[in-house]
């Protein structure tokens, strides 16, 4: 039997601390996974369910962008998988009668773990201008009162239309062709918050924004390096790839400000030895400042330039420009300052080289960690600068490996979910439908909350996702969502961004990946791309949380034909009766999806073609790949600071808390606990176990505080703090955000610990 949900909240956040783990997964993760599945799924429901997870006839799943090996163990999915799955497949309802007992103002009071908790959505809902309470809506009548408001704007550019990661290519493709039908390239997407800061240096310096590594490189390289990255909570099925690197004689680097658990021994419980003594990954960890990255990888680069035969100059002269201006950047690059920005030892890094050079084929991969400073993209050209010294991109065993996270966020833009479309985009897409979809440039999150902030966006529509509370500066956020006229949310479960609402608000429910969608033309299947650029379906099976939802593919041409009307020049219905029909318009407008349905009936799928990974050529505007020569930047900290990292905990999927435990790092029971390293502790005054508010200090003066965070000493890097998000997106101002790529720069936030007035 599945449980009920919890009746009260808050849930006692009362942290209990431990020592950390030193190895993640074995028995301890496959209890916990249960545990939490039958909770909310009840047993049977629970076995049925995980064994089809990442199947070759079953549904990609809902956690992680990380790829599926070849070869399917009968259980494939991790600890994580099973609970974004159980989060989704949960018996639990929120019906119409569950907003007639909470009011708005009840909702809003409530944490977003209590809400998450009380179910899946079963009616279309409505906010009505100045009521407290949502009321069940037919679709025609939340259809119209969208086109309402859209046709009541001045320019389809004062709406937004936002995409968190897990949207089908299917439906992402349909969502921005009516978007862009409408007239608008307001296109935001959580990879704004996410990897943009990858895309934005890896597009100006190879070429293409993404990874150049598929799975089997991975087994081949002689040196991989994990930078910024926790993937025993967030790809833990990264962890077996890792194993298998290693067995076949890969050495690790680890660059982290944590000494992560997964990071330091796996216990695979798929093997016997597994659930025994495991393995260790790492061979060297660097434990790293926040930040500290760039002037890390700019040292290790004037290394290898001075060794002797360490350059491969062939590469060098064939395939890459500007490397004059990078060598004279990189000689000027200083021990003494790369050792105060890295906090490291000098034997460290001369480890490191050695390791590098040792290596003929080398894998760099890395996540949140290196793209939410203010110099990530720096920080990742520099990256790119140490692959390419050595010729480590486009051959078997070597690259760039940005691992992603929403598990089709890629495929998202793939579709052409973009606030900067490619002009060839936008050219395919006229040449196919017959209309000019809009040249300007539309809004990313922070400017669409600086618009909404504003008073120029007036409609907020969200493609799944959580906004207001993924986004920073919470109150500042708030405040915008509050101005809009319209805020709509297709969603599968209850959020905060349902409660900080419009002047009227909606939510559609929508069916999640695990569940038959079924359409005039009989059960549809779609197609996702992951972390590595691979392309396959994916099937629901079970039976849809109720019988009012639907696909977000269908929503979305029930609401381009309301709002378009018969003005519209795309075939909306036929799109929603058959997705094949999609599909060939997707093989003909995106490149790499020729005979798209002919192609993804292989279960394997496909792998979409990159032109540096596959032929060497690195399609930049210069016609090779580019070194890149950015002065070395690192953040400064006041006396008495801390910069904090705001990050995720391993009962967590984003703002979807899925309990209150965060194990490998030996937290339970709470997640209002500021990391700071007993030193800093020490200096700063503050007790493990005493109580702190986190006040962020920003040029704009405002006094930003997060109340009462429980200290626990915990061996992170010296000047640095970390706290999870998003109880913590409160303290990140707005216009704190990443050189070009506009990324709030939630990983590097000055902070000071002021004892609480409470405890
Ligand atoms: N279970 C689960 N899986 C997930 C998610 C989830 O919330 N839960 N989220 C998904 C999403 S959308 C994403 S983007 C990914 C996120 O995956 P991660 O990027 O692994 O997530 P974070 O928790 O933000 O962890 C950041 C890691 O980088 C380190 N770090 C922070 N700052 C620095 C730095 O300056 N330098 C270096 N070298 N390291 C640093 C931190 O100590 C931490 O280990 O995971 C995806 N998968
Ligand atoms: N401070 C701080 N802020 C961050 C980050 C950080 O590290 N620190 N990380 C950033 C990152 S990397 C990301 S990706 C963003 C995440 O931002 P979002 O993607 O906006 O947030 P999620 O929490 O993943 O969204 C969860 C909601 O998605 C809905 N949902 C789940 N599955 C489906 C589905 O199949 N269809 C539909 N329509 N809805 C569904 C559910 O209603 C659920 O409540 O947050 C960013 N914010
Ligand atoms: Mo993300």
């Amino acid at each position: 039997m599945a449980t009920k949900p919890p009746k009260a909240d808050p849930v006692q956040d009362a942290p209990q601390v431990t020592a950390p783990k030193h190895y993640a997964a074995g028995m301890p993760a496959i209890k916990h996974s249960l545990q939490m599945a039958q909770q909310q799924m009840g047993v049977r429901r629970t076995a049925l369910t995980l064994l089809r997870v990442n199947q070759k006839e079953g549904f990609d799943c809902p956690g992680c962008a990380w790829p599926e090996p070849d070869h399917r163990h009968a259980a494939e999915f991790c600890e994580n998988g099973a609970k974004a799955v159980a989060e989704e497949a949960t018996l639990r309802r929120v019906t119409p009668a569950f907003f007639a007992e909470h009011p708005v103002s009840d909702l809003f009071g409530r944490s977003g773990y209590w809400l998450g908790q009380q179910g899946r959505l079963t009616h279309p809902m409505y906010l009505p201008e100045g009521a407290d309470h949502y009321e069940p809506v037919s679709w025609e009548r939340a259809f119209d009162i969208i086109g309402e408001e859209v046709t009541a704007l001045a320019s389809p550019d004062e709406a937004l239309f936002y995409t968190s990661g897990r949207t089908s290519n299917e439906a992402a493709f349909l969502y921005q062709l009516f978007a862009r039908e409408l007239g608008t390239n307001n296109l935001p997407d959580c990879s704004n918050m996410c990897h943009e800061s990858s895309g934005s240096a890896l597009v100006e310096t190879i070429g293409i924004g993404k990874g150049s590594v598929l799975l089997e490189d991975l087994y081949k390289a002689d040196l991989i390096v994990v930078a910024g990255q926790n993937p025993g909570t967030n790809h833990p099925r990264m962890l077996s790839a890792l194993e298998k690197a290693k067995s076949n004689g890969a050495k690790i680097i680890s660059v982290n400000p944590l000494p992560e658990a997964g990071l330091e021994r796996f216990k695979n419980p798929q093997t016997p030895k597994g659930m025994t003594t495991g393995a260790a990954l790492t061979d060297l960890f660097l434990q790293i400042r926040l930040g500290g990255d760039q002037a890390l990888f700019r040292l290790l680069n004037k290394l290898i330039l001075q060794t002797e035969g360490a350059v491969d100059e062939a590469f060098v002269r064939e395939h890459t420009h500007g490397f004059e201006e990078f060598e004279k950047a990189a000689l000027a690059a200083d021990w003494d300052e790369t050792l105060a920005a890295t906090g490291l030892a000098r034997e460290e890094i001369e480890q490191a080289l050695a390791m590098a050079l040792a290596s003929e084929r080398t894998i760099v991969c890395w996540a949140m960690g290196l793209t939410q400073h203010k110099h990530s993209v720096p920080t990742i050209r520099e990256v790119v600068n140490f692959l390419l010294l050595r010729g480590n991109i486009g051959r078997p065993g070597a690259g760039v490996c940005p691992v992603r996270g929403h598990s089709n966020v890629q495929g998202d833009r793939t579709m052409g979910v973009f606030e900067r479309p490619a002009q060839s985009l936008l050219d395919a897409i006229e040449a196919e439908f017959g209309f000019t979809p809009p040249q300007e440039h539309g809004y990313d999150v922070v400017r669409a909350i600086e618009a909404l902030r504003d008073g120029d966006a007036k409609v907020f529509f969200a493609m799944g996702g959580n906004f207001v509370a993924a986004s920073p500066d919470t109150d500042v956020t708030e405040a915008a969502m509050r101005r809009a006229r319209l805020t709509v949310h297709v969603s599968t479960k209850l959020n905060r961004s349902h409660v900080v609402t419009g002047a009227r608000a909606l939510i559609l429910p929508t069916l999640g990946r695990t569940e038959r969608d079924l359409q005039a033309s009989g059960e549809q299947f779609v197609t996702v791309e992951d972390s590595m650029g691979m392309v396959h379906a994916s099937r629901g099976r079970l039976e849809p949380a109720g019988e009012n939802l639907l696909s977000e593919t269908a929503i979305v041409c029930r609401l381009a034909r309301r709002v378009l009307g018969d003005a519209s020049v795309v075939p909306w219905e036929d799109f929603e009766k058959d997705y094949s029909a999609v599909r060939d318009r997707i093989a003909r407008v995106i490149p790499g999806f020729e005979n798209f349905n002919e192609r993804v009936a292989d279960p394997a799928g496909f792998a979409l073609p990159h032109a540096p990974r596959d032929e060497r050529r690195f399609p930049t505007a210069t016609g090779k790949a580019n070194f890149t020569a950015a002065p070395v930047e690192f953040p400064h900290l006041p006396e008495g600071r801390l910069l904090l990292q705001t990050m995720r905990s391993h009962d967590q999927y984003n703002t979807t808390i899925y309990g209150l435990d965060d194990r490998y790092r030996g937290i339970r029971n709470g997640r209002r606990v500021v990391l700071v390293s007993k030193e800093d502790a020490d200096r700063l005054g503050v007790a493990d176990g005493s109580y702190v508010d986190l006040v962020s200090e920003w040029k704009d003066g405002v006094e930003r505080r997060a109340p009462r965070f429980r200290v626990v000493h915990y061996p992170t890097a010296r000047g640095c703090a970390a706290a999870y998000y998003p109880e913590t997106n409160v303290l990140i101002p707005l216009d704190a955000t990443a050189d070009v790529s506009n990324t709030p720069a939630s990983k590097s936030v000055v902070v000071r610990l002021e004892q609480s007035a409470t405890d």
